[in-house]
Order: structure tokens, then sequence, then C-alpha cells
């Protein structure tokens, strides 16, 4: 019997998806470039399996039914353009090859396009969840050539997560949409853990809690509206002793670590024109950790404030949780809004309410909160920012107060809540009718004759004036970078 799909790479995510599709009644051929590694997994993990080994592409390919998936879960750049022309001459009219790396978006709409070229369907897919997301359901968030879904759907649907009866995967768009659903996603989760730490510090530093008491206040925030994965291993890690005894957090050292696809976010905000601050804040605040010799060499020179917390805790402690949830939700409302411009820049078609869905289990960000995501799509699927539906205009209406608190008290006691405190910013910019940008406009008049329009006159209208008297009244040419 022939296998239902090859998979190559035996790395730690390769491995445990071909186990989860194993389980699944699904017969996997494997391949890695170093064979002993196919040999030691034949022999290990996969013992008493069905899972075939072959040690050539070629062997991989000839193990394959028709039409043939060849499935790449490999280091992402040139490893995958590597594999793809290696594998077409092999392959015929119709075979599917799928990216389960994190490849760049921009690469899978380049081989979207190139292999529809051949007539081979491609499907570049975000892959979440981690080891145990791999071995015991993802979250898996395909996209690419469409012509490919009904044939991969079935193995990916039943190997995804499951969430009351629902798949964890779902096709999310044309082309490299899979890859940039699951890349706002990372980013997403480098938000989520940022303003976890932030609620942390002004726990820990602001208010002097112990590790033991703050295992228990996340422990009660996860029964409520913040219930989710990132809160629930924080707890854990916060309960966790080292062999001394004391809390295992408090020896770790204070530099975070990155893969890019944070970077990648926002590096496609800023291309797209769209506020991202919160993903871009928790960048720069991994950037800002690793800069520790220099941190260090700071705290001699400048002036710490010596100011310390002296109100009542219980409601600084509520404040705290008023001001994660809301940088929550505006991290979420940002990254929807950079998706749906996403979606019209790139032709990717994005089905926002599935995508709420697909995250709701399997991946890092899972939680509760995603259910609220996919009910306000479902009630519009047109909605422009997640902070003009019903749910979270309440929701942020509730919290403004205590996240306002939070905030004053970091900036008291010089804490640093960079996610927090420009989460606030743009809140209250996007609710503000009138920015100071009149001013802004004036000034680039001024010094560049870049023209501005008026209050009083139509859209598109534009006017340049001579501010000093000895200038000329050419204007500058009016466009958008
Ligand atoms: P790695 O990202 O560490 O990739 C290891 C695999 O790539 C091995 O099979 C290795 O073969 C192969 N490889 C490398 Br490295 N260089 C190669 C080359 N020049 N030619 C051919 N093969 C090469 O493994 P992973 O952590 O399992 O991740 C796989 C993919 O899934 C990556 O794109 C990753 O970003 C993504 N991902 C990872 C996670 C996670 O939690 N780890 C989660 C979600 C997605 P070898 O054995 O011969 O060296």
């Amino acid at each position: 019997m022939k296998a239902n799909i090859g998979l190559i790479g035996l790395a730690v995510m390769g491995q445990n998806l071909v186990l989860n599709m194993n389980d699944h009644g699904f017969k996997v051929a494997v391949y890695n470039r170093t064979l002993r590694v196919v040999d030691e997994f034949l022999a290990g993990p996969a013992k008493n399996t069905q899972i075939v080994g072959t040690y050539s592409l070629e062997e991989l390919v000839d193990s394959l039914e028709s039409p043939r998936i060849v499935m790449l879960m490999v280091k992402a750049g040139d490893v995958v353009d590597q594999y793809i022309d290696k594998l077409v001459p092999l392959l015929a009219v119709g075979d599917i090859i799928v990216d389960g790396g994190n490849s760049l978006f921009t690469d899978t709409n380049r081989r979207t396009a190139a292999l529809k070229e051949k007539n081979i369907n491609y499907i570049g897919t975000g892959v979440s969840g981690g080891e145990e997301g791999a071995r015991h359901g993802p979250s898996i968030m395909p996209g690419g050539n469409k012509a490919a879904w009904p044939t991969v759907k079935p193995i990916f649907q039943a190997i995804s997560a499951q969430l009351n009866g629902d798949p964890c995967c779902e096709w999310v768009g044309d082309n490299g949409a899979g890859h940039y659903v699951k890349m706002v996603h990372n980013g997403i989760e480098y938000g989520d853990i940022q303003i976890i730490c932030e609620a942390y510090q002004l726990l820990s530093e602001g208010l002097g809690l112990s590790a033991d008491e703050m295992h228990s206040i996340f422990a009660e925030w996860n029964q409520g509206e913040l219930r989710s994965y990132l809160i629930e291993i924080t707890v854990n890690i916060l309960a966790y002793k080292d062999e001394d005894g004391q809390p295992l957090v408090d020896k770790i050292l204070d530099t975070a670590g990155q893969k890019g696809t944070g970077k990648w976010t926002g590096i496609n905000a800023l291309e797209l024109g769209i506020p991202l601050t919160l993903i871009g804040e928790s960048v720069f605040a991994r950037c800002l950790s690793a800069q520790k010799s220099e941190r260090v060499k700071a705290t001699q020179v400048l002036p710490k404030r010596s100011k310390a917390f002296t109100g009542d805790k219980q409601v600084m402690i509520n404040a705290i949780r008023d001001a994660l949830y809301a940088a929550k939700i505006i991290s979420y409302a940002q990254g929807f809004r950079l998706m749906r411009e996403a979606s019209k820049e790139y032709n990717f078609s994005i089905n926002y309410g599935e995508i709420a869905l697909m995250w709701r289990g399997g991946c890092i960000i899972r939680s509760q909160f995603l259910n609220d995501i996919k009910q306000a799509y479902n009630d519009n699927p047109e909605l422009e920012n997640l902070l003009l539906a019903g749910f979270f205009v309440d929701a942020m209406t509730r919290a403004d107060e205590g996240w306002r608190i939070a905030v004053i008290l970091a900036i008291e006691l010089g804490i640093p809540t960079p996610a927090f405190s420009s989460a606030l910013a743009y809140y209250d910019g996007y609710r503000t009718e009138r920015l100071p940008a009149n001013l802004l406009q004036a000034q680039r008049d001024y010094f560049g004759a870049h023209t501005y329009e008026r209050t009083d006159k139509p859209r598109g209208e534009f006017f340049h004036t001579d501010w000093t008297g000895h200038g000329g009244k050419t204007a500058s040419s009016t466009y958008s970078v």
C-alpha cells in the first residue's frame, strides 16, 4: 500500500507531526537530509508504527499515492527553495507540495505562483503549538493554491486540535495567506507575552509581591476573561521551584531571544502603514532586554526613581488586571486590522472569523477571548476594527480607569511598561476626532511645500501657503510612500 503523504524534515516539528498523522490512520513516508535521523526515528519514536523510511527524494516520491502530497518541515529560507527545485522534476501534474515551516509570506506568494506555472499545487501553511501541538493537535493555517485543499484537508483537519468538534484548521486564503496569518499569530504571541511580563513586573517590582503571591493572582486571573494558555503556563512557571526551593523564574537571566516573526510582522505593518504599536513595542522590549551589559552600566550612571507604592494593593492588582485585558484587546484589534489591510493589498481573501476559530485551540495564543473575536466577526464580517464591536466597546469602557491607574503607577515608580503605555496612546489616538496632524501638515508645508487639505474645503483639494512671505508659489507633488 502506498503512503498517503510524504514528509521531509525530521526535526522536532516534523517527527511529531508524522506521529500525529500515524495516530490518525494515515500512512506517512519520511525523509531527512541527514539519513541517520531517518533510522533513529524509525528505531525510536516511530517503532511499531506504519511509518515508512526513505533514503532519497526519488524513493520518497515513488512511495506516495497519487496525487502525491510532499510536506516540508525544514528550516525556512533557501532550504525550502532547494527542496522544491529537486522535487519538481520528480512530481506529476496535480501533485502537491506543502511547506509547513515558518516561511516568509512573500516567499510563499512567489513559490505558489511559480509552481502554478508548472501545474504543481503549492500550499504554505502555518503550524502552531510547538512540539506538544504538533504531536497532539496543532493549529494549522493553510493558504496557497486552493486546488490542493480538498486533497490535503482530510489529513490536516484530522491531525489539528479540535474544539467543540470543530478542527482548528480551515482554508485561510490564497497565495501566502497561510504564512501571513501565522506571522501575525506569532506577532500577537510576542504581544501577549510582553503584556503578561509587564503585569508581572508591576506586581513584583511595583507592589513587592513574591512569586507565590503572583502565582495565586495569575491563577485567579486565569479563571476569568484572561483565561488563556499563556496565563496558564505563567501560573505554572511562578510555582516552579529550583533545587534549593527558591522560584526558578527569579534566577533566569533577563535577556530575551527571538527568531524574527515578530520583527517581520512589525516591518510589514510599517510597509502597509497600519499602526501595530503593541507588537512593535514587544519586539523592541526584547531588543532592549538583550542589551544587558549596557543596561547594567546605565543603572550606575542614571539615577533610579526611589518612590515606593503606598496605596491599596488589591485595588492596584485589579487595575493591573484591567491594563492586561485592555492591552490585549488593543493588540488583537491592531493585528486583525493589519490582516484586513494585507488581505486587500495581497488579494488574500482572508476570513477573519475562521482565523479566530483556528487560534482557539492548539496554538500558543489560544484563549477564551478568541471566542469573543469570532463572535464579533460573525455579527459583522466587514468589521473595520474590533474596537468598534459592541462587546469590546463595553470591555474597554470597563477597563479604562484601571488601565490608566496601572500606567500611572508604572510612570511614578519608573517601571517600564512599553506595551501597556503605547496601547493606551493608540486607544486615545484612535478615538480622538482631531489629532495634532494639522500642525504637522503646516510644518511640512512650511519647510517643504508639501501642501495641506483644509477643514473648510472638500477633501482632495490641496493648498500651499507662502508662510514666510519669501517662499515660492510652487508646491511639492502630493503622494504617499
Ligand atoms: P528546524 O527549523 O531546526 O529545521 C530542522 C530541519 O531542517 C532538519 O530536518 C534539517 O535536516 C533540515 N535542514 C537544515 Br536545518 N538545513 C538544511 C539544508 N541545508 N538542507 C536540507 N535540510 C536542512 O526544525 P523544527 O524546529 O522542527 O522546525 C521546522 C520548521 O517548522 C521551521 O521552519 C520552523 O520555523 C517551523 N516551526 C517550528 C516550531 C517549533 O516550535 N520548533 C513551531 C512552528 C513552526 P538535518 O537533520 O539534516 O540537519
